[in-house]
């Protein structure tokens, strides 16, 4: 499924269904994030409506009387049907285990669009959408969109086509010009369908393909870099990774107030310089459920936070959710195999807290920082620790250096970490920090002189 609705015209209506499982608080916060997630595509939220269920797995996901009220929200262009004896499951609205749902915000211009805070299986979609006349989406379907959208690299782009059309197969639907087509010879014994669903599984496989070849080149560059040590930014969308990786490495990665910015890890150097140098990766941020396909797709851009030294779990602070971000976040990582690293809880966006709410998060959080990406002495703060860190994980060791082995004494600062100098007549003495590998090629190299 492709967005057919024009950005900047819709409007979209909101649909919270609240299970046993899923509703209060955590029902809100989720409607509130779907906002920002449409909002994100261009759509104009113009109402939210909630309902209880018992799951959300009815035939038509709603019960009939909300169904006919959103048909009518939505123009009454679909036809809502009279009687729902295929339905399994009964509508309990009334039963007492329901805490508050969120209240429904009604529209106050008719929706083009219906969106639901929910994944829908293809005949649920489908049902719906026959039933209200408009477009209906599932949460998955907004965020791969937004995906979509935001795919710069050929990876991420590959990652998520593959993610989408994933999605997309098993909602094709039958198109009107079906049987015509059939008539005119195209794919004898096909129908519409089926032809459009071989194109898809073809589309799959030749993207699956590429990806392979181009993770393979990202693998080489990792293999590169494996002697650095390397830093990464991960986090829930819009915690501020990559203004905090734009602070830290002064570098131009975009930070921007939308979810998802991020897509394609990013790597630059800690900026001032260190020697050695130091990396920082800056990775695609999480959301609650997010799609399965998303995060397997995702695996190889998140090979930078696998092979990682330092983790610096970005959150934002000033986000009441923020700790509930946090366990998103860790599934996730845990989902991907990267979870032993060492780990620093970065605090963000300090600058919209009060200093009690600091206090009480550093009561809450000892081991943490509490940073604002805006405040430069708290970027070089995080900046001293990194070095603090990747310090610790050298070893140091003393270099005797003839004055008559020219060019090594350069490449050495070039690579090291120099803390003591000392100039007898023949030699000079060189106490350098450094990983295991470059010292132990250096002193290959010195026996060679
Ligand atoms: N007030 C305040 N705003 C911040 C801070 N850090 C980032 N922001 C803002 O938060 C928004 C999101 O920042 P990003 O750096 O794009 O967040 P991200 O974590 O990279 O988001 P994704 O790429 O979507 O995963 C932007 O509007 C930033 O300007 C901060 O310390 N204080
Ligand atoms: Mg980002």
């Amino acid at each position: 499924m492709q967005l057919t609705a024009k950005a900047s015209l819709t409007n979209a209506l909101l649909i919270s269904i609240c299970t046993p499982e899923f509703k209060g608080d955590e029902a809100t916060e989720s409607l509130a994030e779907l906002a920002r997630l449409v909002t994100t595509l261009g759509f104009k939220v113009v109402g939210t409506q909630s309902q209880k269920q018992s799951s959300t797995k009815r035939v038509n996901v709603l019960g009939l009387g909300k169904l006919a009220e959103i048909a009518h929200l939505t123009g009454n262009q679909g036809v809502v049907e009279g009687e729902e004896n295929e339905d399994l499951f009964e509508e309990i609205a009334n039963e007492s285990d329901f805490s508050d749902i969120p209240s429904d915000n009604l529209p106050f211009a008719c929706a083009d669009v219906v969106v639901f805070d929910c994944d829908l299986s293809p005949s649920q979609l489908r049902n719906v959408e026959n039933q209200l006349g408009v477009e209906v989406f599932d949460r998955t379907g907004i965020i791969i969109e937004i995906f979509s959208r935001h795919a710069r690299t050929k990876t991420a782009k590959l990652q998520v086509e593959i993610a989408r059309l994933n999605y997309v197969a098993p909602r094709l639907r039958e198109t009107s010009c079906g049987d015509k087509e059939r008539q005119m010879g195209k794919g004898a014994g096909e129908t519409t369908l089926e032809l459009n669903r071989r194109a898809v599984r073809d589309q799959l496989a030749e993207l699956k393909r590429e990806l392979v070849s181009v993770q393979n080149e990202m693998k080489g560059r990792r293999t590169q870099r494996s002697e650095l040590f390397c830093v990464a930014l991960v986090g829930y969308t819009n915690a501020g990774k990559s203004s905090m990786m734009r602070a830290i490495t002064g570098s131009d990665v975009e930070g921007e107030n939308k979810l998802f910015a991020t897509l394609d890890t990013t790597v630059r150097a800690l900026f001032p310089i260190t020697q050695p140098r130091i990396l920082v990766s800056d990775t695609v941020g999480f959301i609650k459920k997010l799609p399965h396909d998303l995060v397997a797709s995702f695996h190889s851009t998140l090979a930078e936070a696998h092979d990682a030294s330092l983790l610096l779990y970005v959150v934002d602070a000033s986000d009441p959710s923020f700790r509930a971000q946090l366990d998103v976040v860790h599934g996730v990582l845990e989902e991907v195999g990267v979870e032993d690293s060492k780990k620093l809880l970065v605090l963000n966006k300090s600058d919209q807290l009060s200093i009690e709410q600091q206090q009480a998060l550093m009561e809450e959080f000892p081991d943490a920082m509490l940073t604002s990406a805006r405040n430069p002495v708290d970027v070089s703060k995080l900046h001293k620790y990194i070095v603090g860190v990747a310090q610790n994980e050298m070893i140091e060791e003393e270099i005797i250096v003839p004055y008559t082995a020219n060019g090594i004494i350069g490449e050495i600062r070039s690579r090291m970490s120099v803390t003591k100098e000392e100039y007898e007549n023949s030699h000079i003495k060189l106490t350098v920090r450094s990983n295991a590998i470059d010292l132990a090629r250096l002193k290959k190299r010195m026996l060679s002189l």
